[in-house]
């Protein structure tokens, strides 16, 4: 595709994005506004053969509708199944979203910043504000801003049309990587064929998938905030670092509230610790009768004693370690019951929902589970910020998914890669429910390459972050795994009876069993099994079980709990199912309108699995030791 081209070369000659500079999530305050740009966007795919037309013809330069004809789009959401037009369902190529909105005069001023802000993009994208351009940015999942004042300063009526032109091809460089084919064979395929190839199981869905916003802070603001915790006995330990950018010595005030609002301890200067007696710490769901503590760590910084700017960042007080055998929250063992997910759902795809996320904590929390994995890319802040709230622990994975070309292990992914983890690590670093991070997904680890690839990706995300561990998750060979060296925590998948000997339920407890006393002979890491499943068509059944029946995903699921059982006395941490909900995928000849894997449809209706899987975590969850007098099943 042409037109991607163009982009990768010029984001590297003006290198947009700049990681010195922090990514807080808006927050309003006395010193901050936001004006939410989510609704109905102007849309048009460019279906010229080269795909870029809307650069040559400069759709940016005035309204979109002026280009040809627009149709609706809603924002944010994957464009791919809102309309019945199958050429939109697997575009590939630039799309274009345009929206107009009036900036409030106030906003305009030599005193306030005008931040843009998107939530993500899938894949790359470029934007202009008033037919200027503002930013470019590569990769899904990640949020990117630019400051547009001065764009508005040339026109003073307020109006401001926002055009975001949005790639989501994927090259062997992209993170996930893909592959354009270009078929030239008039007896087999219509002119000029081409087909996006990659090597995941979820549909490659695009769009704006997050919530695009404008926010102001004042013209000398608080950038970035970093918070490490700890505790001994009943003192909370924050040590905070906050960086004030426009001003050269910034008065900066920390105070730390708790729950109901009273200030428990405050701090002056830009860096310090700060400590809190009687600390409420932050416990996973399941673990404490009172999970999910945050406190508000207000920032302020002012001059001359005239408060400038205010931010208010949640925090959880805790504490992560891996030991050989165990994975330590708070200084206790926690077992991880959880799942794997995934951002998807009918009509939106990939776009973030608040009647769904919601939907979903109550699904975890009902079944029992206390982590999840994010599954195969960073999820939207805002359930980053659930997962705080209601205690549940979060495997943090970056786009890696699908790394299996030897192309894609060259200097140009990894400097991608890392730059990925530098994005990834900067927007969560403060999120108390992220106790890992995983660089990558079953990636093809036993290559020649891979040895040196994931030491400098895992040497690098220690150096931004010491205080988490680092994995990645792994199907390879434990004698041929280059990257296992490297991880804190073996994360490892497998299939027995479906992919493998497929219909043998009675190879699991063999197989399985020698899988964990492989790794762990090998590396003495803890070990968490991060998939195992089954498809279910729902409502199949047949006795003796099939694949693809409600009885055959149980029976695989309780034949890998007996060895988890076993297992988890010695060393295994954790079990994550997968798949939490059914999810959409390219159309191959194993996928019935998608993977089915999931233990609740993709409507959210629990499978015979899901029964089995809650009183599996409910029991683990009693288990422990460490519910509350008084919880139970509910
Ligand atoms: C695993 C992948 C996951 C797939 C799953 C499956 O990590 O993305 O969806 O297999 O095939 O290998 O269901």
């Amino acid at each position: 595709i042409p037109g991607s081209m163009h982009c990768r070369t010029s984001a590297k000659c003006i290198g947009l994005f700049s990681l010195k500079r922090g990514m807080l999530f808006p927050r309003e305050s006395s010193s901050r506004e936001i004006k939410e740009l989510n609704g109905l966007w102007n849309f048009r795919a460019d279906h010229s053969l080269n795909r870029n037309l809307g650069f040559e013809q400069a759709w940016y330069k005035s309204r979109l509708a002026e280009s040809g004809p627009v149709i609706d789009m809603p924002v944010p959401a994957s464009y791919n199944d809102i309309t019945q037009d199958p050429r939109l369902r697997d575009f590939i190529g630039w799309v274009w979203y345009e929206r107009e909105v009036l900036v409030p005069s106030g906003w305009v001023s030599e005193e306030t910043r005008v931040v843009l802000r998107v939530g993500s993009a899938h894949y790359y994208s470029v934007v202009w504000v008033n037919g200027i351009k503002v930013m470019e940015h590569e990769g899904g999942h990640l949020p990117f801003e630019a400051e547009i004042v001065e764009v508005l300063r040339n026109n003073p009526g307020g109006a401001c049309r926002i055009t975001i032109a949005v790639n989501n091809t994927l090259t062997l460089q992209t993170l996930p990587p893909g592959t354009i084919q270009h078929i030239d064979d008039p007896t087999r395929y219509p002119a000029d064929y081409v087909v996006q190839n990659t090597n995941f199981d979820f549909f490659n869905y695009a769009g704006l998938h997050r919530p695009v916003m404008l926010y102001t802070t004042p013209k000398a603001y608080v950038d970035d905030i970093t918070v490490l915790t700890t505790f001994a006995d009943n003192i909370g330990l924050l040590s905070y670092q906050v960086s004030v950018l426009g001003s050269p010595n910034p008065t900066v005030t920390v105070t730390l509230s708790d729950k109901d609002g009273c200030c428990v301890a405050s701090s002056t200067g830009p860096s310090g610790v700060i400590k809190v007696t009687d600390a409420n710490l932050w416990w996973p769901y399941l673990m404490h009768e009172n999970p999910g503590y945050l406190y508000s760590m207000g920032v302020s910084w002012a001059a001359f004693i005239v408060v400038l700017d205010v931010y208010a960042l949640p925090v959880g007080i805790r504490t992560v370690q891996v030991t050989n055998t165990q994975f330590l929250i708070n200084n206790k063992p926690f077992y991880f019951h959880g799942v794997n997910k995934h951002e998807d759902a009918d009509i939106r795809g990939k776009g973030l929902d608040w009647p769904l996320m919601v939907k979903d904590f109550n699904l975890l929390k009902w079944l029992g589970a206390n982590s999840f994995r994010t599954s195969h890319y960073p999820y939207a802040e805002e359930i980053m910020q659930m997962a705080d709230r209601h205690g549940i622990v979060v495997i943090d994975e970056c786009p890696g998914v699908g790394i299996k070309d030897i192309r894609s292990f060259g200097n140009a992914s990894l400097s991608h890669h890392l730059a990925v983890m530098d994005e990834l690590v900067r927007r969560d670093k403060n999120h108390a429910s992220v106790v890992m991070w995983s660089v990558a997904n079953e990636p093809a680890a036993e290559m020649p390459p891979a040895g040196f690839y994931f030491k400098t990706l895992m040497a690098h995300t220690k150096s931004l972050d010491p205080t988490r561990p680092v994995t990645f998750i792994t199907d390879s060979n434990f004698a041929r795994d280059k990257g296992a060296p490297y991880v804190d925590v073996i994360c490892v998948n497998s299939y027995f009876s479906w992919y493998h000997d497929p219909g043998h339920l009675e190879v699991i407890p063999f197989q399985l069993n020698t899988q964990f006393e492989n790794w762990y002979g090998k590396y003495q890491k803890p070990i968490i099994q991060s998939e195992y499943g089954a498809d279910v068509v729902p409502g199949l059944h047949t006795d003796p079980p099939m694949m693809f029946t409600e009885e055959y995903q149980k029976m695989v699921l309780q034949n890998y709990h007996d060895v988890f059982d076993r297992k988890r006395k010695e060393y295994v941490i954790g079990e994550l199912i997968w798949n939490f909900a059914d999810f959409m995928t390219a159309q191959t000849v194993t996928r019935v309108v998608g993977n089915k894997k999931g233990i609740f449809s993709r409507q959210r209706h629990p499978k015979a699995g899901a029964f089995l899987l809650r009183e599996r975590y409910w029991r683990l969850a009693n288990e422990t030791g460490l519910l509350p007098v008084g919880a139970r099943y509910p």
